[in-house]
């Protein structure tokens, strides 16, 4: 069964992207998933075909129209999941992309202007979901980003390496620092301890570096390791 994206959006054409190259793009054209981008000034009544308004109560910029985007919706919607994406949305974790990608597919909605009117995000029980603390221009590199992250999980898209990745994210530590060819590069050698070939050692030192950076850098990540009662760290703390 094909997992399937449909895209609300005032600009069609940033769909697929950069999803329809590289390994996303070849699981597309296999029918793996399928993506099908909406315009939603399609779904405008009035003859200047217009999709936003000026805010009650005031203020600067303009407003998504409920009406205009619940007809959108009506078209596309099966009862798949409903995503705005928004700066004020739950973060999206790991955990839920895994939830998305197991199911039939998704429903994204990419507002403008300066927001969409909260009574169609009620009425359609859209969820809103936040890809990071910043603020676009509109949603849909956010959108690209989720739908990134859910293709690369369906089978048959990535095979084994992805999956054995992202149990490493799943079990809550960043990942430990790469090396390749030349062993020797711009006066910098690879660590002692990758050229060794003492898989035991190299598996602890690659342990230790992952759990240091994700020390270091999430501290929110660590904190919330060990409340899970995650295994201590083999490293004593700074
Ligand atoms: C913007 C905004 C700013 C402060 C508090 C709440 C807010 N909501 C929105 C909003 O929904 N904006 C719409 C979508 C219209 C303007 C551009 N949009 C947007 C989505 N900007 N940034 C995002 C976004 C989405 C997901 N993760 C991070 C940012």
């Amino acid at each position: 069964m094909t997992w399937r994206a449909d895209v609300l959006t005032l600009f069609p054409e940033m769909f697929p992207g950069p999803l329809g190259l590289s390994l996303a793009g070849r699981a597309h054209g296999e029918g793996v998933w399928s993506l099908a981008a909406h315009d939603i000034r399609a779904h405008a009544t009035d003859r200047h075909r217009s999709v936003d308004d000026t805010p009650f109560g005031g203020g600067a910029g303009m407003v998504l129209r409920a009406d205009v985007l619940d007809a959108a919706l009506t078209a596309v919607d099966d009862g798949r999941p409903a995503i705005l994406l928004s700066p004020r949305g739950v973060a999206l974790t790991q955990a839920r992309v895994r939830d998305l990608a197991a199911g039939p597919g998704v429903v994204l909605v990419c507002g403008r202007y300066e927001g969409v009117d909260q009574r169609v995000i009620e009425a359609r029980g859209l969820e809103e979901v936040s890809i990071g603390d910043f603020v676009l221009s509109g949603g849909e590199p956010a959108a690209l980003v989720l739908l990134d992250a859910c293709v690369r999980l369906l089978p048959g898209v990535m095979g084994t390496a992805a999956s054995a990745e992202e149990e490493s994210f799943s079990a809550g530590l960043l990942e430990y620092p790469h090396y390749t060819r030349p062993a020797m590069w711009a006066g910098r050698a690879v660590p002692e301890v990758l050229l060794s070939g003492h898989h035991a050692a190299i598996a602890a030192w690659r342990r230790a570096e992952a759990e240091r950076i994700t020390r270091e850098r999430r501290p929110d990540l660590w904190a919330r390791r060990h409340a899970a009662g995650a295994v201590a760290s083999t490293v004593p703390a700074p």
